[in-house]
């Protein structure tokens, strides 16, 4: 049986996705009638591989080029901003939340894929749920220890395969990958999730990250091949 810390994080995301759940439902993964790609269905129903993707074996690293090295004891995540709650959670509060498996694909806008990587790591919807975003929140900037930000709307953050990943392919997440945790955003291009998370910031309105300020595509969805704004 579910403990009751649990029960109440389940409830509090069902609460939550309630509000977003019309908007979730009109994401191009979730309602798109021609997405475009190739390769047997995903489980979201979009071709495997999205239009101009090629799938690797290796894992290339793709940054701004510093690697902040944060001590698992020196790490905290900060939820603030558009919140009822703040929080800061230490590594080990962290880890003490309900922890999460997954199978997923990566969509570099470099035009690699990297297929079936399995992860393990924290909902985002669990962090948010608990820092529970006020009715006026819209969106999120994520702000990474190197500097890099990007942004994301609350219906695709809240999408259950939208991680705080700690163990890829059953090891601690590499350095280099973003160690000791970075975001994943499965159903939008990589660039959408932030290495070395440090401080999620609620928005009521959109505000660009790194990325999205250099001509990146604010949407980012892999199967419009929406790569630039
Ligand atoms: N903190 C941080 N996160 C980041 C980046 C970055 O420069 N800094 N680059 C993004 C880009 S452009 C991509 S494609 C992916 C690459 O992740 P990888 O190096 O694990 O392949 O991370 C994204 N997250
Ligand atoms: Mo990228």
């Amino acid at each position: 049986m579910p403990d009751e810390k649990e029960t109440r994080i389940v409830e509090a995301r069902l609460k939550l996705r309630d509000r977003f759940q019309a908007r979730m439902q009109q994401t191009p993964a979730a309602a798109d009638p021609r997405p475009q790609g190739h390769g047997p269905q995903n489980r979201h129903g979009m071709p495997r591989v999205p239009a101009g993707q090629t799938v690797t074996q290796g894992w290339p690293v793709l940054d701004l080029g510093r690697q902040p090295e944060v001590k698992i004891s020196q790490w905290e995540l900060i939820v603030d901003g558009a919140v009822e709650e703040p929080l800061k959670l230490s590594w080990k509060q962290f880890m003490e939340l309900p922890q999460h498996e997954d199978v997923s694909d990566f969509h570099c806008v470099t035009t690699w894929s990297k297929l079936d990587v399995p992860w393990e790591g924290v909902q985002l919807s669990t962090v948010l749920a608990l820092a529970r975003p006020r009715p006026e929140a819209s969106h999120l900037t994520t702000h990474a220890y190197d500097g890099y930000t990007t942004n994301l709307p609350l219906e695709e953050a809240l999408k259950d395969d939208v991680l705080l990943v700690h163990t890829a392919e059953g090891k601690p997440l590499p350095l280099g990958h973003g160690g000791p945790v970075r975001i994943i955003t499965p159903q939008l291009y990589a660039w959408k999730g932030a290495k070395w998370i440090h401080r999620i910031e609620i928005l009521t309105r959109d505000r660009p990250g790194y990325w999205e300020l250099r001509g990146y595509s604010n949407t980012a969805h892999p199967w419009r091949n929406d790569r630039y704004s």
